[in-house]
Protein backbone atom coordinates (compact mmCIF):
# COMPACT_ATOMS: atom_id res chain seq x y z
CA UNK A 1 0.00 0.00 0.00
CA UNK A 2 1.29 3.39 -0.87
CA UNK A 3 2.61 5.26 1.97
CA UNK A 4 0.34 8.11 0.99
CA UNK A 5 -2.70 5.71 1.14
CA UNK A 6 -1.56 4.66 4.15
CA UNK A 7 -1.37 8.52 5.53
CA UNK A 8 -4.44 8.98 3.43
CA UNK A 9 -6.07 6.18 5.57
CA UNK A 10 -4.26 7.24 8.72
CA UNK A 11 -5.93 10.18 8.05
CA UNK A 12 -8.66 8.83 7.48
CA UNK A 13 -8.43 6.65 11.13
CA UNK A 14 -6.91 9.52 12.58
CA UNK A 15 -10.10 12.07 11.68
CA UNK A 16 -12.95 9.93 14.27
CA UNK A 17 -10.20 9.12 16.91
CA UNK A 18 -9.34 12.95 17.17
CA UNK A 19 -13.35 13.87 16.69
CA UNK A 20 -13.72 11.33 19.87
CA UNK A 21 -10.84 12.48 22.15
CA UNK A 22 -12.37 16.12 21.72
CA UNK A 23 -15.84 14.54 22.41
CA UNK A 24 -14.70 12.77 25.53
CA UNK A 25 -12.28 15.96 26.49
CA UNK A 26 -15.70 17.85 25.79
CA UNK A 27 -17.79 15.45 27.96
CA UNK A 28 -14.47 15.27 30.75
CA UNK A 29 -14.69 19.17 30.90
CA UNK A 30 -18.89 18.98 30.84
CA UNK A 31 -18.61 16.65 33.74
CA UNK A 32 -16.08 18.51 35.73
CA UNK A 33 -18.62 21.53 35.45
CA UNK A 34 -21.30 19.70 36.22
CA UNK A 35 -19.37 18.77 39.47
CA UNK A 36 -18.35 21.81 40.04
CA UNK A 37 -21.82 23.17 39.55
CA UNK A 38 -22.96 20.34 42.00
CA UNK A 39 -20.53 20.97 44.59
CA UNK A 40 -21.35 25.06 44.48
CA UNK A 41 -24.84 23.88 44.63
CA UNK A 42 -24.35 21.41 47.53
CA UNK A 43 -22.64 24.29 49.12
CA UNK A 44 -25.73 26.55 48.21
CA UNK A 45 -27.83 23.52 49.55
CA UNK A 46 -25.93 22.96 52.99
CA UNK A 47 -25.85 27.09 53.21
CA UNK A 48 -29.73 27.20 52.91
CA UNK A 49 -30.02 24.39 55.01
CA UNK A 50 -28.44 26.06 57.59
CA UNK A 51 -30.36 29.46 57.11
CA UNK A 52 -33.48 27.56 57.58
CA UNK A 53 -32.19 25.25 60.65
CA UNK A 54 -31.33 28.71 61.60
CA UNK A 55 -34.35 30.20 61.03
CA UNK A 56 -36.33 27.27 62.86
CA UNK A 57 -34.18 28.13 65.66
CA UNK A 58 -34.86 31.75 65.66
CA UNK A 59 -38.91 30.74 64.99
CA UNK A 60 -38.57 28.45 68.13
CA UNK A 61 -36.83 31.06 70.33
CA UNK A 62 -39.97 33.41 68.75
CA UNK A 63 -42.48 31.47 69.94
CA UNK A 64 -41.21 30.85 73.26
CA UNK A 65 -40.75 34.72 73.67
CA UNK A 66 -44.36 35.26 72.53
CA UNK A 67 -45.39 31.98 74.86
CA UNK A 68 -43.50 33.53 78.02
CA UNK A 69 -45.09 36.54 77.32
CA UNK A 70 -48.23 35.49 76.70
CA UNK A 71 -47.89 33.28 80.58
CA UNK A 72 -46.81 37.04 81.94
CA UNK A 73 -49.16 39.22 80.84
CA UNK A 74 -52.16 36.07 81.64
CA UNK A 75 -50.02 36.22 85.19
CA UNK A 76 -50.61 39.83 85.36
CA UNK A 77 -54.52 39.88 84.19
CA UNK A 78 -54.80 37.19 86.87
CA UNK A 79 -53.17 39.26 89.66
CA UNK A 80 -55.26 42.45 88.49
CA UNK A 81 -58.33 40.63 88.53
CA UNK A 82 -57.94 38.45 92.21
CA UNK A 83 -56.51 42.61 93.12
CA UNK A 84 -59.91 44.01 92.00
CA UNK A 85 -61.75 41.09 93.32
CA UNK A 86 -59.71 42.12 97.31
CA UNK A 87 -60.66 45.21 96.45
CA UNK A 88 -64.61 44.48 95.76
CA UNK A 89 -64.59 42.64 99.08
CA UNK A 90 -62.89 45.37 100.88
CA UNK A 91 -65.21 47.62 99.66
CA UNK A 92 -68.54 45.82 100.29
CA UNK A 93 -67.43 44.98 103.80
CA UNK A 94 -66.62 48.58 104.19
CA UNK A 95 -70.50 49.27 103.00
CA UNK A 96 -71.87 46.40 105.29
CA UNK A 97 -70.48 48.48 108.10
CA UNK A 98 -71.88 51.37 106.95
CA UNK A 99 -75.13 49.89 106.27
CA UNK A 100 -74.80 48.67 110.10
CA UNK A 101 -73.56 51.79 111.05
CA UNK A 102 -76.36 53.73 110.01
CA UNK A 103 -78.69 50.66 111.19
CA UNK A 104 -77.12 51.12 115.00
CA UNK A 105 -75.04 48.68 115.25
CA UNK A 106 -71.53 50.26 116.48
CA UNK A 107 -68.38 48.02 117.38
CA UNK A 108 -68.82 46.78 120.88
CA UNK A 109 -67.02 48.02 123.70
CA UNK A 110 -65.00 45.02 125.38
CA UNK A 111 -62.34 46.99 127.83
CA UNK A 112 -60.18 44.39 128.75
CA UNK A 113 -59.39 43.78 133.03
CA UNK A 114 -56.51 46.31 132.27
CA UNK A 115 -58.45 48.97 130.93
CA UNK A 116 -61.47 49.06 134.04
CA UNK A 117 -58.29 49.00 136.45
CA UNK A 118 -56.42 52.12 134.47
CA UNK A 119 -59.53 53.96 134.64
CA UNK A 120 -60.76 53.41 137.48
CA UNK A 121 -57.67 54.12 138.91
CA UNK A 122 -57.51 57.56 136.55
CA UNK A 123 -60.61 58.74 138.14
CA UNK A 124 -59.94 57.81 141.43
CA UNK A 125 -62.90 55.12 141.75
CA UNK A 126 -63.45 54.50 145.83
CA UNK A 127 -64.79 51.20 146.80
CA UNK A 128 -67.98 52.22 149.24
CA UNK A 129 -68.87 55.07 147.04
CA UNK A 130 -70.95 55.09 143.55
CA UNK A 131 -69.59 57.49 140.43
CA UNK A 132 -72.22 59.12 139.03
CA UNK A 133 -71.32 60.40 135.15
CA UNK A 134 -73.20 63.85 133.78
CA UNK A 135 -72.54 63.18 129.99
CA UNK A 136 -73.84 64.93 126.70
CA UNK A 137 -72.80 67.36 123.80
CA UNK A 138 -70.70 70.02 124.51
CA UNK A 139 -72.91 73.21 125.87
CA UNK A 140 -76.02 70.60 127.05
CA UNK A 141 -75.20 72.39 130.27
CA UNK A 142 -73.52 69.38 131.71
CA UNK A 143 -71.72 71.65 134.54
CA UNK A 144 -74.76 73.70 134.83
CA UNK A 145 -76.71 71.00 135.96
CA UNK A 146 -74.01 69.20 138.47
CA UNK A 147 -73.79 72.71 139.98
CA UNK A 148 -77.35 72.90 140.33
CA UNK A 149 -77.67 69.33 142.03
CA UNK A 150 -74.99 70.34 144.62
CA UNK A 151 -76.85 73.04 145.56
CA UNK A 152 -74.73 75.57 143.68
CA UNK A 153 -75.24 78.92 141.49
CA UNK A 154 -72.91 78.73 138.77
CA UNK A 155 -71.24 82.04 140.06
CA UNK A 156 -70.23 79.89 143.15
CA UNK A 157 -66.45 79.98 143.44
CA UNK A 158 -66.80 76.45 144.06
CA UNK A 159 -69.13 75.82 140.83
CA UNK A 160 -67.90 74.06 138.20
CA UNK A 161 -66.49 76.10 135.15
CA UNK A 162 -69.84 76.81 132.87
CA UNK A 163 -70.20 78.93 129.51
CA UNK A 164 -71.25 79.79 125.93
CA UNK A 165 -68.39 78.46 124.62
CA UNK A 166 -66.66 74.75 125.50
CA UNK A 167 -65.37 74.80 128.69
CA UNK A 168 -65.02 71.24 130.43
CA UNK A 169 -61.84 69.70 128.66
CA UNK A 170 -61.21 67.66 131.14
CA UNK A 171 -63.03 65.09 133.59
CA UNK A 172 -63.46 66.69 137.00
CA UNK A 173 -64.68 64.82 140.07
CA UNK A 174 -66.83 66.87 142.40
CA UNK A 175 -67.90 66.05 145.81
CA UNK A 176 -71.66 65.50 146.41
CA UNK A 177 -72.41 67.58 149.31
CA UNK A 178 -75.39 66.02 151.10
CA UNK A 179 -74.79 64.44 154.82
CA UNK A 180 -72.91 61.24 154.30
CA UNK A 181 -72.94 61.07 150.65
CA UNK A 182 -71.44 58.09 149.16
CA UNK A 183 -71.78 59.49 145.78
CA UNK A 184 -68.99 61.43 143.46
CA UNK A 185 -70.05 63.56 140.07
CA UNK A 186 -68.05 63.59 137.39
CA UNK A 187 -68.23 66.26 134.93
CA UNK A 188 -67.35 64.90 131.39
CA UNK A 189 -66.37 66.80 128.67
CA UNK A 190 -68.99 67.60 125.61
CA UNK A 191 -69.55 64.31 123.28
CA UNK A 192 -69.13 65.60 119.64
CA UNK A 193 -66.32 67.75 120.00
CA UNK A 194 -63.35 65.25 119.55
CA UNK A 195 -62.02 64.42 116.28
CA UNK A 196 -63.48 60.07 116.98
CA UNK A 197 -66.42 58.62 116.18
CA UNK A 198 -69.06 58.82 118.80
CA UNK A 199 -68.92 55.21 120.09
CA UNK A 200 -64.73 55.54 120.69
CA UNK A 201 -65.88 58.64 122.91
CA UNK A 202 -67.23 56.00 125.27
CA UNK A 203 -64.67 54.18 125.01
CA UNK A 204 -61.91 56.63 125.22
CA UNK A 205 -62.65 57.97 128.17
CA UNK A 206 -63.21 55.04 129.79
CA UNK A 207 -66.88 55.84 130.85
CA UNK A 208 -68.01 52.24 131.20
CA UNK A 209 -66.60 52.56 135.00
CA UNK A 210 -69.13 54.32 136.24
CA UNK A 211 -71.93 53.07 138.27
CA UNK A 212 -74.54 55.69 137.12
CA UNK A 213 -74.42 58.17 133.50
CA UNK A 214 -77.24 61.26 132.99
CA UNK A 215 -77.24 61.69 129.58
CA UNK A 216 -78.10 65.31 129.16
CA UNK A 217 -80.04 66.38 125.60
CA UNK A 218 -79.99 69.93 125.19
CA UNK A 219 -81.69 70.91 121.45
CA UNK A 220 -82.56 67.36 120.28
CA UNK A 221 -81.23 64.07 120.27
CA UNK A 222 -77.98 63.89 118.63
CA UNK A 223 -75.83 60.48 117.12
CA UNK A 224 -73.50 61.28 119.75
CA UNK A 225 -76.58 60.55 122.42
CA UNK A 226 -77.36 57.69 120.96
CA UNK A 227 -73.91 56.37 120.42
CA UNK A 228 -73.83 56.76 123.89
CA UNK A 229 -76.69 55.27 125.17
CA UNK A 230 -76.49 52.37 122.58
CA UNK A 231 -73.25 51.60 124.47
CA UNK A 232 -74.23 52.07 128.17
CA UNK A 233 -76.94 48.94 127.02
CA UNK A 234 -73.76 46.65 126.67
CA UNK A 235 -72.64 47.15 130.69
CA UNK A 236 -76.03 45.76 132.78
CA UNK A 237 -74.31 47.68 135.71
CA UNK A 238 -74.94 51.42 134.64
CA UNK A 239 -77.81 52.70 135.50
CA UNK A 240 -79.43 55.55 132.48
CA UNK A 241 -80.94 58.66 133.47
CA UNK A 242 -81.74 60.82 130.03
CA UNK A 243 -82.67 64.05 130.92
CA UNK A 244 -83.47 66.85 128.76
CA UNK A 245 -82.17 70.24 130.01
CA UNK A 246 -82.55 74.09 129.84
CA UNK A 247 -86.24 73.26 129.37
CA UNK A 248 -87.03 76.69 130.29
CA UNK A 249 -84.75 78.78 127.53
CA UNK A 250 -86.74 76.25 125.27
CA UNK A 251 -90.00 76.61 126.39
CA UNK A 252 -89.12 80.68 126.22
CA UNK A 253 -87.92 80.66 122.67
CA UNK A 254 -90.94 78.66 121.74
CA UNK A 255 -93.83 81.14 123.31
CA UNK A 256 -91.22 84.18 121.83
CA UNK A 257 -91.72 82.73 118.43
CA UNK A 258 -95.94 82.67 118.38
CA UNK A 259 -95.79 86.09 120.27
CA UNK A 260 -95.56 88.86 117.25
CA UNK A 261 -92.20 89.88 115.87
CA UNK A 262 -89.97 92.31 118.05
CA UNK A 263 -92.24 91.63 121.36
CA UNK A 264 -89.56 91.79 124.49
CA UNK A 265 -91.33 90.99 127.39
CA UNK A 266 -89.38 92.91 129.43
CA UNK A 267 -90.55 96.11 127.68
CA UNK A 268 -93.96 94.86 127.08
CA UNK A 269 -96.92 96.54 128.61
CA UNK A 270 -99.28 94.00 131.48
CA UNK A 271 -102.00 92.87 128.65
CA UNK A 272 -98.68 91.93 125.91
CA UNK A 273 -96.64 90.11 129.28
CA UNK A 274 -100.04 88.21 130.22
CA UNK A 275 -100.52 87.26 126.91
CA UNK A 276 -97.02 86.13 126.56
CA UNK A 277 -97.29 83.76 129.76
CA UNK A 278 -100.33 82.12 128.69
CA UNK A 279 -99.01 81.50 125.19
CA UNK A 280 -96.03 80.00 127.75
CA UNK A 281 -98.16 77.99 129.56
CA UNK A 282 -100.00 76.47 126.61
CA UNK A 283 -96.67 75.75 124.89
CA UNK A 284 -95.01 74.48 127.99
CA UNK A 285 -97.67 71.82 127.71
CA UNK A 286 -96.72 71.12 123.72
CA UNK A 287 -92.65 71.01 124.98
CA UNK A 288 -93.33 68.17 127.40
CA UNK A 289 -95.55 65.50 125.02
CA UNK A 290 -92.60 66.75 122.34
CA UNK A 291 -90.43 65.82 124.01
CA UNK A 292 -91.36 62.59 125.55
CA UNK A 293 -92.80 61.32 122.05
CA UNK A 294 -89.30 63.01 120.21
CA UNK A 295 -87.25 60.49 122.81
CA UNK A 296 -89.19 57.44 122.60
CA UNK A 297 -89.85 57.69 119.00
CA UNK A 298 -85.06 58.28 118.54
CA UNK A 299 -84.84 55.58 121.00
CA UNK A 300 -87.15 52.91 119.12
CA UNK A 301 -85.97 53.68 116.15
CA UNK A 302 -82.55 52.68 117.55
CA UNK A 303 -82.93 49.88 118.86
CA UNK A 304 -82.48 51.27 122.22
CA UNK A 305 -84.77 50.20 124.60
CA UNK A 306 -87.51 52.79 126.29
CA UNK A 307 -86.88 55.06 128.93
CA UNK A 308 -88.14 58.05 130.86
CA UNK A 309 -87.02 61.16 129.85
CA UNK A 310 -86.28 63.92 132.89
CA UNK A 311 -87.49 67.66 131.86
CA UNK A 312 -85.13 69.77 133.85
CA UNK A 313 -83.69 73.09 134.08
CA UNK A 314 -80.88 74.56 135.89
CA UNK A 315 -82.92 77.24 138.10
CA UNK A 316 -85.61 74.39 139.55
CA UNK A 317 -83.21 72.04 139.16
CA UNK A 318 -81.17 74.28 142.38
CA UNK A 319 -84.99 75.35 143.81
CA UNK A 320 -84.77 71.12 144.68
CA UNK A 321 -81.77 71.45 147.09
CA UNK A 322 -83.31 74.86 148.54
CA UNK A 323 -86.85 73.32 149.05
CA UNK A 324 -88.67 76.04 147.47
CA UNK A 325 -90.51 74.66 144.64
CA UNK A 326 -89.84 76.35 141.02
CA UNK A 327 -92.85 77.89 138.30
CA UNK A 328 -90.64 76.61 135.86
CA UNK A 329 -90.29 72.99 137.48
CA UNK A 330 -91.29 69.84 135.55
CA UNK A 331 -89.14 66.61 136.29
CA UNK A 332 -86.35 67.91 138.60
CA UNK A 333 -87.64 66.67 142.04
CA UNK A 334 -88.50 63.13 140.47
CA UNK A 335 -85.07 62.83 139.22
CA UNK A 336 -83.48 64.10 141.93
CA UNK A 337 -85.43 61.18 143.85
CA UNK A 338 -84.96 58.90 141.23
CA UNK A 339 -81.28 59.00 141.59
CA UNK A 340 -81.58 58.54 145.32
CA UNK A 341 -83.39 55.88 145.11
CA UNK A 342 -81.24 54.15 142.61
CA UNK A 343 -78.16 55.07 145.02
CA UNK A 344 -79.92 53.83 148.05
CA UNK A 345 -80.60 50.57 146.48
CA UNK A 346 -77.56 49.83 145.13
CA UNK A 347 -75.23 50.57 148.16
CA UNK A 348 -77.69 48.39 149.88
CA UNK A 349 -76.79 45.74 146.93
CA UNK A 350 -80.40 45.53 145.87
CA UNK A 351 -79.58 46.60 142.30
N1 LIG B 1 -81.50 79.02 130.47
C1 LIG B 1 -80.74 78.02 130.83
N2 LIG B 1 -79.42 78.05 130.52
C2 LIG B 1 -78.65 77.00 130.88
C3 LIG B 1 -79.19 75.89 131.55
N3 LIG B 1 -78.18 75.00 131.75
C4 LIG B 1 -77.08 75.57 131.25
N4 LIG B 1 -77.34 76.76 130.71
C5 LIG B 1 -76.40 77.65 130.07
O1 LIG B 1 -75.86 76.99 128.93
C6 LIG B 1 -74.48 77.32 128.77
C7 LIG B 1 -73.65 76.05 128.76
O2 LIG B 1 -73.77 75.43 130.03
P1 LIG B 1 -72.61 74.54 130.64
O3 LIG B 1 -73.11 74.06 131.95
O4 LIG B 1 -71.30 75.23 130.62
O5 LIG B 1 -72.63 73.38 129.57
P2 LIG B 1 -71.60 72.14 129.46
O6 LIG B 1 -72.38 71.02 128.90
O7 LIG B 1 -70.92 71.90 130.74
O8 LIG B 1 -70.58 72.68 128.38
P3 LIG B 1 -69.15 72.03 128.02
O9 LIG B 1 -68.40 71.82 129.28
O10 LIG B 1 -68.53 73.08 127.15
O11 LIG B 1 -69.43 70.77 127.27
C8 LIG B 1 -74.14 78.23 129.92
O12 LIG B 1 -74.22 79.55 129.47
C9 LIG B 1 -75.21 77.96 130.94
O13 LIG B 1 -75.48 79.06 131.78
C10 LIG B 1 -80.59 75.87 131.84
O14 LIG B 1 -81.16 74.93 132.41
N5 LIG B 1 -81.30 76.96 131.45
MG1 LIG C 1 -68.94 71.88 131.22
Amino acid sequence: MPPGAVAGRAAVVAGPVQGSLLTIAFLAYKLWGAKRDLSTMSKTLDTAKRDIEEEKGASRAAKRTAENARRRQEESERAAAEAAEALQRVEEARLATERRWFKGVRPECHPSEEDIVRMKAAYRYSPGFLHLAVIGFSGSGKSSFINAIRGLSNNDPVAAPTGIVETTDAVTRYTDPRQDSQIFWYDIPGAGTRNVPDWQYFNNLGLYIFDCIIVLIDNRFLDSDLAILRACEQFTNIEVFVARSKSDQHINNMALDMMPRGFDPCHADDEARSRFQQIKSETRRKFIDETRHDVQANLESNNISPKKVYIVCRDAMHSVWNNSPSPMAIDEEELQNDVAEFVRRRLHGDI
